[in-house]
């Protein structure tokens, strides 16, 4: 079938919104018929080139929720009409990580930035000549109509607002988790929260919902610091580039001891100097979690040795907010319902497909959004 998407054919050059050739599930497989997809900041790195992510032309988008249109063999979760929050990791339910419990380990994910899907073929086709379309991470939901493995799709009821909930596909499950699932913090604890775009603001929630005493927040633009503040963050420092003065203003607030936690969400961009705040920030024997990719061939971390280990620090790397997906997002729900996650707050701008170049413009800007997400006609 045909299908419209918006097409990455070279880095950086704008999407190209048009009619692709879209091939039919195999089995495992399910055809979406998408309504919303969030655009996150792995999609832009993509888009720049700058990740070292270098597998195009490709479909981009994996933030996505939507309306089951078609399910191959063997697909034993979903029927036609039912909806689905896609995820940018899969989890096959059969590996041993799956089968002990660490989804975001599944060794499915071994292919996910190969651009194909999990047996080596593409969906997505230019419609012009028949050449390949890769997908990305397995969803391409920058397209009206996709194909995603059952194993990247969690089940949701038919009243809950897929616009919304589709966030929890990719960033905020990454945020929140880093929070909950990974630091399972205790009431009063405290906590650093450096970089407040979408996946930071969604940690300041978890640490809220956890019931955390003070929350610090440091972000470069004061629009995203005023962002943390609504979502519960109980100091704000703006980044201007001095990571001792950062660190000093933290001890102040924390009566010199320094955070039990801190959670870095920058990843690639200033990944140094971020990950230098996240370090010093906290306590010892307190606990730093690396959220935010950074750049594939970095080799060197910028904080020193002798201070890990006399302070008995301890430094984590953290994916998908160590979730394990099919049961946290059915939970995530149930909180926002409750009006005890903010979602809606989240999203600072809804788009069109037409307009999604002008969504990455507002994400490369910086202070603009927390979240885009487009809904489809
Ligand atoms: C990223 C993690 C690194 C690989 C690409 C996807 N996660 C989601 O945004
Ligand atoms: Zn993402």
């Amino acid at each position: 079938m045909r299908t419209k998407a918006a097409a990455l054919y070279e880095v950086g050059k704008p999407l190209v919104g048009e009619e692709v050739g879209l091939d039919p599930h195999k089995p495992g497989e399910v055809m979406i018929k998408m309504v919303a997809s969030g655009i996150c900041h792995s999609d832009i790195h993509a888009f720049t080139g700058d990740s070292g992510y270098d597998v195009y032309p490709i479909i981009l988008g994996h933030e996505g929720a939507g309306i089951v249109h078609e399910v191959g063999e063997g697909v034993t979760r979903f029927k036609t009409g039912e909806h689905a929050i896609m995820t940018f990791l899969p989890s096959c339910g059969k590996c041993r990580w799956c089968h002990t419990g660490h989804p975001n380990k599944c060794d499915l994910g071994a292919l996910l930035t190969s651009g194909y899907m999990p047996d080596g073929t593409t969906r997505f086709r230019r419609a012009s000549d028949g050449t390949e379309l890769f997908s990305f991470l397995f969803n391409g939901s920058f397209a009206e109509y996709t194909v995603v493995p059952e194993a990247s799709l969690v089940p949701v009821a038919d009243h809950v607002p897929l616009d919304r909930v589709c966030l929890l596909g990719c960033g905020f499950t990454t945020g929140f988790g880093a929070a909950t699932n990974k630091l399972r913090v205790k009431p009063g604890e405290t906590a650093t929260v450096v970089g407040c775009g979408g996946l930071g603001l969604a940690a300041v929630q978890g640490l809220k919902n956890s019931n955390a005493g003070k929350i610090i927040a440091v972000d470069v633009h004061e629009e995203k610091l005023e962002m943390a503040k609504k979502f519960g963050a109980t100091h704000t420092i703006q980044n201007k580039h001095d990571v001792a003065a950062i660190t000093e203003e933290i001890m102040e607030i924390t009566w010199g001891i320094g955070t039990d936690y801190s959670l870095e969400f920058v990843g690639f961009d200033q990944s140094d100097e971020t990950l230098r705040i996240a370090f010093e920030a906290i306590r010892k024997g307190g606990t730093m979690c690396m959220v935010g990719v950074a750049a594939k061939d970095k080799r060197t971390l910028p904080f020193d040795p002798y201070t890990l280990t006399l302070w008995r620090k301890k430094v984590h790397g953290v994916l998908f907010g160590e979730a394990q997906f099919q049961v946290d997002i059915p939970r995530y729900i149930s909180l926002y319902e409750k009006r005890q996650i903010d979602l809606d707050g989240m999203v600072t701008r809804e788009l069109t497909l037409d307009q999604i170049n002008d969504g990455f413009e507002a994400v490369l800007a910086g202070n603009k959004v927390a979240r885009q997400v487009i809904k489809y006609g």
